[in-house]
């Protein structure tokens, strides 16, 4: 089902220094910069690797305000990784597989997310304590 980790999420107070951090310490690149409304974060994606699936990236988070779910994680839990994301090719199917075996969907639907993807998330509670995120590239078929 799965085909690759896509990202590891990790939230942050200050996208652009830890932008900074991320490529003097790891001389990563970014190559994606986005603000996503819906899902309520100012974003980075920063290039890790290349592989069949697609890519592997690090994406740094930015809340745009304490009352979405990365404004809250850093509240509660401070600076740190948020989720991991893994690449599926079909993300509809994977929820309704992965839906049938009990765990929660947060999204019953894919959404929209970094890069032109279509993204869903699976309750932490329900995955060992971790946020889960299912990736579909845009050049997947529907
Ligand atoms: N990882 C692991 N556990 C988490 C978590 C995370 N990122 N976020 C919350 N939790 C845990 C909390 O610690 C809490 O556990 P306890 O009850 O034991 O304290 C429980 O889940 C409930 O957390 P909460 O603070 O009350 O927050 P909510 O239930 O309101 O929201 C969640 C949690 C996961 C449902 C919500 O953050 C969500 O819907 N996330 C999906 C969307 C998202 O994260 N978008 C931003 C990233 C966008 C992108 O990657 O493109
Ligand atoms: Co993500």
């Amino acid at each position: 089902m799965f085909m690759r980790i896509d990202h590891v999420g990790i939230a942050c107070h200050d996208l652009e220094e830890k932008i900074a951090f991320f490529e003097r310490t790891f001389d990563l690149t970014v190559v994606a910069r986005e603000v996503n409304e819906e899902q309520g974060v100012k974003e980075a994606m920063l290039h890790i690797a290349d592989g069949e699936g697609g890519g592997s990236y690090i994406q740094l988070l930015e809340p745009l305000g304490p009352d979405t779910p990365v404004g809250k994680f850093l509240a509660k839990r401070g600076e740190g990784v948020h989720h991991v994301a893994f690449g599926v090719p079909d993300v509809a199917r994977a929820l309704e597989e992965i839906g049938g075996k009990g765990i929660r969907l947060l999204d019953e639907k894919p959404r929209h997310g970094s890069m032109g993807s279509s993204i869903a998330f699976l309750h932490p509670k329900d995955v060992g304590g971790m946020l889960t995120e299912l990736v579909q590239a845009p050049d997947q078929g529907q």
